[in-house]
């Protein structure tokens, strides 16, 4: 007998409604759901159609373990709960009322009802806001340049819209392979005759086609968006192309805005950025003459040391052309993990409690330790440390002890090297469903039930929550995360995070989180389609898209200054190429799921470096060849693949894979606001080996 269990893809943030289908209690495949509304229409990506595949891997983690003797042996659940409890306790006893000695990394690949779990163990058991989670590295630049724009650091606008936006500006997102079901609506926005903008360093499939249908691809040099941005307002502002009624009556601060873009002109950053002065000010009228201009963006602006600003700079342009609170306009930032937003929204981040409810604030630590039955008093009342300053301050050995679950950090992170020396010194517990890189350092192995073995919400980029549903029990000894640490909670003398079900989670989340307030477990249940946030309360139907008529969340909609400022790392002598990292099509981030998949790992087996025509000519490269990639962190060894996807001086890597990891090469810098790093920009050389 088939049974089929609805749920939510577990791969990207689009968040496409899939079948699993069960028999004999293993999911043996995947089917579209076709019916009713959801984000994939009755599609889905390759990804989607074979996540099945490493849900019932032979290599899947079935037991917990402990490091004992230098090898990790199988231990009972007890053994390992005292185990890890015995630490966390003496860590404490060690350094009592220090409250940045311990630190947990959530995951936005599970599910809210986790990371609200998690965030409220770290603050409520360990009395530390040291919790944080990859969106750090992914969009922590959007909630805090959004944040300052608009005053809310989500997507704005909804998928469905895009299809309808007459021109569609696309930077640092190469949609139609990272999000393939958004970038769908890109190509119906084409059909019904949409111009495109695409800005991205590298050719990627939307730069091809946006020049076939009358639009504009830019080539510029990575880490040059705010000048580029600066440059296209510049030519708007003097041509009095802006939407003079909405700036005047939505927006603040246009004076600091003209009188920063003023000394951007187009000719001056076509320089900088390496294009056509030409280019920019067709872009610039393109938008200007727009109906409904939509702005997407993805990691090419977020991964930056200026990566706030490149954000804020976004939101700039399409304030001053009034495209924001209106149908299929909007700054959209593609959220990646299936649910980052979520981590996000539910307080896995260093700074806020749900809801985006900031730690530093008396009232809201007050709010939290009525509802939790803990002293607001013994609360961490300052920021915790963020992901990668968590990996520093292991290398400086003040942080003991790191409780990892569901992220990569060894494959992940950047510079990895620094981020070996980091892991190897700290108590670390890694909770994961494949033996990863950085689950071979642990001290203590907790094995997870993947999404399909249990129950939650996963939140999708355009803030829509939708249901994750059991399809089969949890393989071998696995647990459910959020049982995992409600249990190890208990053990620490804490009983405020045991649950019996998600579902009561979610009963504490409507009461803490305003903007889910009104997304209940019962209303899930019935309502196929989801909720898209903010619904504050159980009569709201969820919201579309946010700031609508220029009621923008902070009141009025700021204009930021940013003026341009370079990379942290620019090329030299000695490296005298760009490094850019980032992903493709068949895999996902470090491979644990992606490259146990057969269908997928058939695809693409191995790493390696895209490189121009004109550069390995230089070199000497051919097609093929192994070569060393060398940067100031480090040196890996890999293949070249001669592309015209790259233009001289710049090469790209995808960072998939562990033996030729990327990230052995990227540089750590910060943007000082955010604190994501520079995943996007490094110098690097390349050696024939
Ligand atoms: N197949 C697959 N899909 C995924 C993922 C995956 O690993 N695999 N990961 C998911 C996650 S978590 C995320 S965050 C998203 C990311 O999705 P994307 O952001 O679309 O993916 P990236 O490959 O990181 O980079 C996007 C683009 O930025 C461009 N870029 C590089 N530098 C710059 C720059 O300085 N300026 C501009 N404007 N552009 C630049 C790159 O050339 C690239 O085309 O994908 C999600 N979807
Ligand atoms: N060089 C470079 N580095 C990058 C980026 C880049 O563009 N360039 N992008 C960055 C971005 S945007 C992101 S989002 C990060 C992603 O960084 P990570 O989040 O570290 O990467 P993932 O591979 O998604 O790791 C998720 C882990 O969760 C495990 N897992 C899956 N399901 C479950 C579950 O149900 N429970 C538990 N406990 N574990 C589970 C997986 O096996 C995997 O080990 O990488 C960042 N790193
Ligand atoms: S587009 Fe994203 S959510 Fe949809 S099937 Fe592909 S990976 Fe899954
Ligand atoms: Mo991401």
């Amino acid at each position: 007998m088939m049974k089929k269990i609805k749920t939510t893809c577990v791969y990207c943030g689009t968040g496409c409604q899939v079948y699993l289908k069960v028999q004999d209690g293993k999911v043996v495949a995947t089917k579209p759901v076709r019916d009713g509304f959801n984000p994939g229409h009755g599609k889905l990506c390759i990804k989607g159609w074979n996540m099945h595949e490493f849900i019932n891997s032979p290599e899947r983690l079935t037991d917990p373990m402990i490091r004992k003797n230098g090898s990790l042996k199988k231990v009972s659940w007890d053994e390992a709960i005292q185990y890890v409890v015995d630490n966390f306790k003496k860590i404490m006893a060690e350094d009592p009322g220090n409250n940045r000695i311990l630190a947990c990394l959530s995951s936005a690949k599970c599910t809210n009802e986790e990371n609200y779990v998690m965030q409220k163990f770290a603050r409520a058991v360990l009395y530390t806001n040291n919790v944080d989670h990859c969106a750090r590295l992914c969009h922590a630049s959007t909630v805090a340049g959004l944040g300052s724009a608009f005053g809310s650091g989500a997507m704005t606008n909804s998928i469905d819209e895009i299809a309808d936006a007459d021109v569609i500006y696309i930077t640092g997102s190469n949609t139609n392979e990272q999000h393939p079901l958004i970038g769908t609506q890109i190509l119906e926005a084409l059909d019904k005759g949409a111009k495109l903008v695409v800005a991205d360093p590298r050719t990627i499939p939307l730069s091809e086609l946006a020049v076939e249908h009358g639009g504009i691809a830019m080539t510029h040099r990575p880490g040059t968006d705010v000048a580029l941005l600066n440059a296209i307002m510049n030519y708007i502002i003097s041509n009095d192309l802006y939407d003079k009624n909405f700036v005047e009556n939505y927006c603040e601060n246009f004076e600091g805005l003209k009188k920063v873009v003023s000394e951007m002109t187009p000719a001056k950053a076509a320089k900088i950025c390496g294009v056509n002065e030409k280019d920019i000010i067709e872009a610039a009228k393109i938008i200007a003459d727009a109906k409904a201009c939509s702005l997407i963006y993805s990691m090419g602006i977020t991964q930056h040391s200026t990566g706030t600003d490149n954000v804020k700079s976004c939101a700039n342009l399409q304030m001053l052309c009034g495209n924001v609170g209106k149908w299929a306009t909007g700054v959209n930032p593609l959220r990646g993990q299936q649910n980052v937003q979520g981590a996000c929204d539910l307080g896995a981040l260093a700074n806020v409690f749900s809801s985006y409810q900031k730690v530093v604030e008396a009232d809201k630590r007050e709010k939290m330790a009525k509802i939790w039955g803990i002293d607001a008093s013994k609360m961490d009342d300052k920021v915790g440390l963020t992901v990668v300053e968590m990996m520093n301050a292991a290398v400086d050995g003040t942080l003991k002890c790191l409780w990892v679950m569901g992220e990569n950090p060894m494959v992940s992170d950047p510079d990895i090297n620094h981020v070996r020396k980091g892991l190897k010194k700290v108590f670390l517990v890694v909770q994961d469903i494949f033996m990863t890189p950085t689950a071979e350092l642990a001290d203590v192995i907790l094995p997870a039930a993947s999404f399909a073995e249990t129950e939650g919400t996963f939140t999708n980029t355009e803030r829509r929550v939708q249901m994750v549903r059991k399809a089969i029990e949890p393989i071998g000894n696995t647990k459910p995360d959020w049982e995992i640490v409600g249990l190890i909670a208990k053990a620490m003398g804490y009983n405020g995070l045991i649950y019996s079900h998600p579902k009561e989670i979610m009963d504490e989340i409507n009461k803490t989180t305003p903007i889910y307030g009104g997304i209940t477990w019962d209303r899930l249940e019935k309502n196929e389609n989801g909720f898209q946030w903010p619904c504050p309360n159980p009569s709201h139907p969820g919201t579309i898209y946010l700031h609508k008529g220029g009621a923008f969340s902070r009141g009025k909609g700021f204009f930021n200054e940013c003026p341009f400022i370079e990379p942290a790392e620019l090329p030299d002598d000695e490296y005298p190429l760009i490094l850019s990292t980032g992903r493709i099509l068949w895999h996902f981030h470090t491979g644990t799921m992606s490259r146990r998949s057969p269908t997928l790992n058939a695809r693409v087996r191995e790493g390696y470096v895209e490189i121009s025509k004109e550069d390995a000519n230089d070199l000497g490269i051919l097609d093929g060849e192994k070569v060393k990639v060398k940067s100031r962190r480090g040196e890996i060894a890999t293949k070249a693949k001669i592309t015209h996807r790259v233009k001289k001086g710049l090469i790209f890597i995808p960072f998939h894979f562990k033996e030729a990891a990327a990230n052995v090469l990227t540089n750590p810098a910060l943007d000082p606001i955010a604190k994501i790093p520079e995943y996007k920009v490094c110098a690097a050389r390349i050696e024939k080996l």
